[in-house]
């Protein structure tokens, strides 16, 4: 964890983190020693050790076996969930239904029938809690490109492009689990850097591990119409083999906004010119999920949830759903253009810094 150590203060708010693996640790660790008014109250795994672990590190957490349980305890105000994904929208839900704020890590559901659920659960109250975690949209670069877009200074923003390598996928990759998993983030970063909503989408793939799993795409190419007439295509390599790296370009009829390499020395040597290159998202994205969570704390206190919030997280599951129809049929295919309740607002969500 690198950057300044955060003060302590008074009136925290006490969250409770479901899920201790490698991103559940990760926000846990960032609440703990970084995040200005909010504390680790509580840590739920099925994995005890593990989550005793968290725990530990993280002052004096109270460890839940059970996430549920953790949800209701009295003493937890407000809820990261970063479990596994087939388990993020009953989790959500089950923060809705007590009125607990809730950020959600990617994807809100595995299915948009599923995320409509919480959607719908959402408007009943009539009270937004959900956050998804989208975190690209506090990644200064990503902000700097959509502020550049939003000023109009390159002009009519007419072109998306998106590129997203990971260095090796999980075993249980298959080509939907990179639509969901992975792409889910890059539908995402179209809709809101166009301030748009995809209307098409045509997948194309290769298999470039030569799995036994005949037709699983680890690399796609997925192309997107979006609507006032624009245009996107994004490529997902889950197995790039050589680290990790994501990036955008939104191209305009005056000019282009995209995303520098992150950071790091350029190196000279021995007739070499060389920058390193993240291993994953936890080292890329590190400010961005600071920010996320600095600011969704914030947005608790002044009771206005600005981030990508749980419309975001179905209409990037309705487009998955129709890239998953893609790689089926081997065709364009349309996405369905669900109608937005008043709960969300106009845009595609604003910027923020
Ligand atoms: C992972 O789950 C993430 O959320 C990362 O941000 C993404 O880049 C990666 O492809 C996913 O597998």
């Amino acid at each position: 964890m690198t950057g300044s150590q955060k003060r302590s203060t008074a009136g925290e708010t006490p969250v409770g983190v479901v899920g201790t693996g490698g991103m559940g640790r990760m926000h846990a660790r960032i609440l703990h020693h970084k995040v200005a008014g909010a504390r680790v109250a509580a840590v739920s795994d099925v994995d005890a050790e593990r989550a005793e672990e968290v725990a530990e590190e993280c002052g004096s957490a109270v460890v839940f076996s059970d996430a549920i349980e953790m949800i209701q305890d009295k003493a937890v105000e407000a809820v990261v969930i970063a479990s596994p994904d087939p388990t993020h929208a009953r989790l959500t839900l089950e923060c809705l239904q007590i009125g607990k704020p809730v950020l959600c890590e990617k994807p809100l559901a595995t299915s948009p029938q599923e995320a409509l659920g919480v959607v719908e659960a959402e408007v009943e109250r009539d009270e937004k809690l959900v956050q998804v975690g989208f975190m690209r949209r506090y990644d200064p670069q990503h902000v700097d490109v959509k502020t550049t877009v939003s000023s109009g200074d390159i002009g009519e923003p007419v072109l998306f492009k998106g590129w997203h390598r990971n260095a090796a996928s999980p075993p249980v990759a298959d080509s939907e689990w990179v639509v969901i998993n992975s792409a889910i983030h890059d539908l995402d970063s179209a809709r809101w850097m166009l301030d748009g909503e995809i209307e098409e989408v045509f997948v194309r793939g290769l298999d470039t591990t030569g799995s036994p799993a005949e037709g699983e795409f680890d690399l796609q190419l997925i192309q997107l119409s979006v609507s006032g007439g624009r245009l996107g295509v994004i490529e997902v390599y889950v197995d790039a083999g050589y680290g990790y790296e994501v990036g955008v370009e939104v191209v305009g009829t005056r000019g282009t906004a995209y995303t520098a390499p992150p950071t790091g020395a350029v190196v000279r040597l021995a007739r070499n010119y060389s920058q390193n290159v993240e291993a994953d998202w936890l080292e890329r994205f590190e400010i961005a999920y600071t920010v996320q969570l600095q600011r969704w704390i914030e947005s608790q206190n002044n009771g206005r949830l600005n981030g990508p919030d749980a419309w975001d997280g179905y209409a990037a599951l309705v487009v998955a759903e129709a890239c998953i129809a893609s790689i089926k049929s081997g065709n364009p295919e349309p996405v369905s253009q669900p109608e937005k309740p008043k709960l969300y607002g106009k845009e595609t969500s604003e910027v923020v810094r």
